[in-house]
């Protein structure tokens, strides 16, 4: 595949997602417009949508069908978006730009920008028990508990939680960054390329595991990025988890040794992958992944 028709797929599993969202967002949701507002803000900010359509293509190579996935792309960019409002706050990474736009505590105030994260993860929950009730898939209960656990006290919050408290702890341990990456970043990614495999009860094992080392990679390209690229770039600011002395890729490895780990789990990545039919454009969203760093 061309890395045009690359550009074209991904763009088209965008738009089949986006189009959902804003139909679900045009509900009447009876609540304070500040409110209502600070959440669109945010989730419409621009996000590049990763989750959604890797969720997407791996439905369409196991053949399952759209419908039955965008109810759980929607509500794990809830939870993803929820983890960035709330990650920007003063008490946390205290950040001014996301997305390209001033974050939302910026913009709504710190009161508003929590309630809003709140809202947009009870949102995400209100969306997948709505999912399992109408739907005849007794799957989708199994797959609602993994979203849960992946974003959860041994999952996400747990890897955020462990992010902080190592942040001023010196002593740079090799264990405490796999905890962090694994958690906070990668159990989300592989919740949402693991969603098409459970709720077909097939492959789950290779699609599971083929997240998992995309949701690592991810990471530490987030965290070479953060040293290489710029705001104008990236649409958030860079170089302080560098400046802070943070626990990250590059400040336990250098950068050499993290652009050789992020070429390591490419060629794992597209290993497992090969296991299934029709993966082209997951082959090629390894490569896409690579090539945001050079
Ligand atoms: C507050 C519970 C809680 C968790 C926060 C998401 C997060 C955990 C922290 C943000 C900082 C960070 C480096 C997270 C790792 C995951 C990551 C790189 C998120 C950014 O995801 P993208 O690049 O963002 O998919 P867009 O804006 O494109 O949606």
């Amino acid at each position: 595949m061309e890395l045009n028709n690359f550009q074209v797929k991904f763009d088209n599993y965008r738009e089949i997602f986006e189009k959902y969202a804003i139909e679900f967002f045009n509900n009447n949701f009876n609540t304070e417009q500040k409110l209502l507002d600070a959440v669109k803000y945010s989730f419409f900010a621009g996000g590049k949508r990763i989750r959604p359509v890797l969720m997407l293509a791996v439905g369409e190579v196991l053949g399952v069908e759209n419908y039955c996935l965008l109810p759980f792309a929607l509500a794990i960019e809830c939870i993803h978006t929820y983890s960035l409002i709330h990650d920007d706050l003063p008490a946390m990474d205290n950040d001014d730009y996301r997305r390209g736009k001033l974050t939302n505590h910026k913009v709504f105030g710190d009161a508003i920008a929590i309630l809003a994260g709140d809202a947009l993860l009870n949102l995400a929950f209100s969306i997948m028990s709505n999912e399992c009730l109408n739907s005849d898939n007794k799957n989708t209960v199994k797959a609602m508990l993994y979203v849960s656990d992946c974003a959860g006290i041994s999952g996400m919050i747990g890897g955020q939680a462990c992010d902080i408290i190592s942040e001023n702890n010196k002593t740079k341990s090799e264990n405490s960054l796999k905890y962090i990456v694994l958690n906070k970043t990668a159990k989300l990614i592989a919740a949402a390329i693991s969603i098409p495999a459970i709720l077909a009860d097939n492959k789950f094992d290779i699609v599971n595991h083929f997240g998992f080392i995309l949701g690592e990679q991810f990471q530490i390209v987030d965290d070479v990025l953060d040293v290489e690229s710029s705001l104008a770039v990236l649409g958030k600011s860079v170089g302080k988890d560098y400046v802070s002395g943070k626990l990250t890729h590059v400040s336990l490895y250098g950068m050499e040794r993290c652009k050789e780990l992020v070429a390591k789990q490419h060629n794992e990545a597209i290993n497992i992958i090969q296991a299934l039919n029709n993966n082209e454009f997951l082959l090629q969203f390894c490569d896409y992944l690579r090539m945001r760093i050079k």
